[in-house]
């Protein structure tokens, strides 16, 4: 749904443009990395990808797919502020650094549970451009310890 709606709002954007050329294009950026199994660990053979879209009017959309995971569990799931190899990726990503630990200004697309089979997919759309420290997506066990992590590339 919201993927159409992107693709939607892009198409339209095309015709305006080609119908005045002289305002430049603006479009959607696109990061996005494989899940790994990491930090805590857990011994689980975690795979899925991670998406995050910026849109040309100004959201940010973050998609996430795993498997792997325990069956039937409840993930939570953020961005955070610095590459999965650096310091596990730290703390949370802010939009305002001196601002509340929670979304929006924090992104999370979780919580999300999984599947019996351990497939878990989990979304959040936040109503601004997350800037350049948005570097990576955590999922995080019960109680909280980091058990994967993809790089946004
Ligand atoms: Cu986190």
């Amino acid at each position: 749904m919201q993927i159409r709606r992107l693709l939607a709002s892009g198409a339209v954007t095309t015709v305006f443009i080609a119908s005045v050329p002289v305002v430049a294009a603006d479009s959607a950026t696109v990061t996005r990395g494989e899940f790994q199994a990491f930090a805590a660990g857990t011994g689980l053979d975690i795979s899925g990808r991670a998406q995050m879209v910026r849109t040309a009017d100004g959201t940010t959309i973050v998609t996430i797919h795993l498997e792997g995971l325990a069956g039937e569990t409840t993930y939570g799931s953020h961005v955070h502020k610095q590459a999965c190899a650096d310091g596990d990726a730290d703390g949370h990503y802010k939009l305002d650094a001196a601002g509340p630990a929670t979304p929006p200004n924090e992104i999370w697309p979780g919580p999300f549970t999984t599947t019996a089979s351990g497939i878990g997919n989990g979304n959040v759309t936040v109503p601004y451009t997350a800037g350049p420290t948005a570097m990576s997506v955590v999922v995080h066990a019960p109680g909280s310890a980091k058990i994967a992590c993809a790089d946004l590339q």
